[in-house]
């Protein structure tokens, strides 16, 4: 038995499924989660001290690569004044000024600890804003595990949905409308039907809880349009691609300005924190302003956001994203090339420093899409990729994740195994 078999095995006795988040679990690809001892830049060593290039930085997080000296340092300097206060600090005005300066669509912004809570306050915060119940949601975007969002589908087209995850009331699940990704002319016939009770339509700019989709821009503007037509709240969920895609997320990117936003990932530099902002109005309804209720005793917390800040400030550097994306897109070329040659069905696609793999013949542009691709030779691949020394997203549903920490060199190799892997058919 490997160490990460041994530590697995005993995690389980303890813990639910041995892990504190269920993606870890290998259970799409099978096999044993690695437990990891450390990271640092581009690689990660698990607990058998088998070292890998890392693909997924935390799910996101991690633009610097792992433990970045600046950020370290600072986050230690932060953890020698006070670990936590439950009062304000200097820090979060800093950040929060730094937060509006740098996505316009935000007058105001609040700190949370995840973007589970960032989402699930902005959602409560359109609520009560517009007076309305009904949320819009798209089927494969994950916008953490709040009850009005684990919701699938209802039986027919614009029928209200049905809970996702047992606990979640199937009375709560019936204001949830949920929606194909990419397809403007459904969200259009809901807002014919629905329009007077939508509160807010929540989306993921670009989708990378179902591998990476990219947005049809049509769909961005119809979603903007209708929203303003109507009455309801835009939210961009930018947890993912906040700060990920480009310097102005990806509401910079696609040129798409929604009413509220959600951030977490990158603008907690690694440690616990999410953000929610948007138009000052509506901000304006949260207590103690408002009527709407949102709390925690950690947010704001003074290592999050001075990890945040260093990240924040450091990813601003003349050149940054162009360098990034580059080395992204040189990832995702290699790889499809390299599948071209071998005559693998495969395809692969890039935004800034986020890729999607496929299996599938060109990138999948929806849920069903991606469902149709073939998982079974992405558990193969992922699995000889973790032998050679490459960790990968395990599942063939995540977006993968490049930073800055990543070489030429480590994208060559890369490419290399992923051939050799190919060629072996
Ligand atoms: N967005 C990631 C999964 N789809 C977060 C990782 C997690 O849930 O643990």
């Amino acid at each position: 038995m490997t160490r990460n078999e041994e530590l697995f095995s005993r995690a389980q006795n303890t813990i639910p499924g041995g892990v504190n988040s269920p993606v870890r679990a290998f259970r799409s690809v099978g096999g044993a989660p690695r437990f990891f001892a450390r990271g640092q830049g581009a690689r990660v060593w698990d607990a058998d001290g088998k070292c890998y290039i890392d693909y997924v930085g935390s799910w996101g997080p991690l633009i610097l690569g792992h433990a970045d000296a600046d950020t370290v340092r600072t986050v230690q300097e932060a953890a020698a004044k006070g670990l936590s206060f439950g009062a304000p600090t200097e820090g979060e005005i800093e950040l929060a000024e730094l937060l509006v300066q740098r996505v316009p669509s935000m007058d105001m912004v609040r700190l949370v600890s995840s973007g589970t809570e960032a989402t699930m306050s902005a959602i409560r915060l359109a609520r009560g804003f517009t007076g309305r119940d009904a949320i819009v949601k798209f089927e494969g975007c994950y916008h953490g595990h709040g009850d009005s969002l684990l919701v699938k589908a209802g039986s027919g087209l614009l029928t209200f949905g049905n809970p996702s995850s047992a606990g979640v009331p199937a009375d709560l699940a019936q204001h949830t409308l949920v929606l194909d990704y990419n397809d403007a002319q459904g969200l259009r016939d809901a807002f014919a039907k629905h329009g007077q009770t939508i509160a807010c339509v929540i989306v993921e700019p670009v989708a990378g809880n179902m591998n990476l989709i990219a947005p049809k821009p049509e769909f961005l503007a119809a979603m903007r349009e209708l929203c303003t037509q109507h009455g309801a709240v835009l939210i961009f969920d930018e947890v993912m691609t906040g700060f990920r895609v480009g310097p102005g997320s990806a509401q910079g990117l696609y040129g798409i300005t929604p009413d509220l936003s959600t951030f977490g990932k990158v603008v907690g530099g690694g440690m616990p924190l999410g953000a929610f902002g948007g138009r000052r109005d509506i901000m304006q309804k949260i207590a103690p302003l408002g009527p709407v209720y949102q709390a925690g005793t950690l947010s704001g917390n003074p290592l999050s956001v001075a990890a945040g800040l260093v990240t924040l400030k450091k990813i601003a550097a003349p050149g940054f994203y162009e360098a990034l994306t580059a080395k992204t897109r040189a990832l995702v070329d290699g790889l499809s090339a390299a599948a071209k040659k071998r005559g693998v069905k495969f395809s692969a696609q890039s935004v800034g420093g986020m890729f999607g793999v496929y299996f599938a013949a060109t990138p999948p542009t929806s849920y069903a899409e991606i469902m149709a691709a073939d998982k079974e030779a992405f558990n193969r691949f992922f699995h000889a990729m973790l032998d050679a020394g490459f960790y990968l997203a395990p599942s063939a549903f995540e977006a993968g994740f490049v930073s800055a920490a990543h070489t030429d060199a480590d994208i060559a190799a890369t490419v290399a195994a992923a051939d050799a892997i190919f060629a072996a058919g």
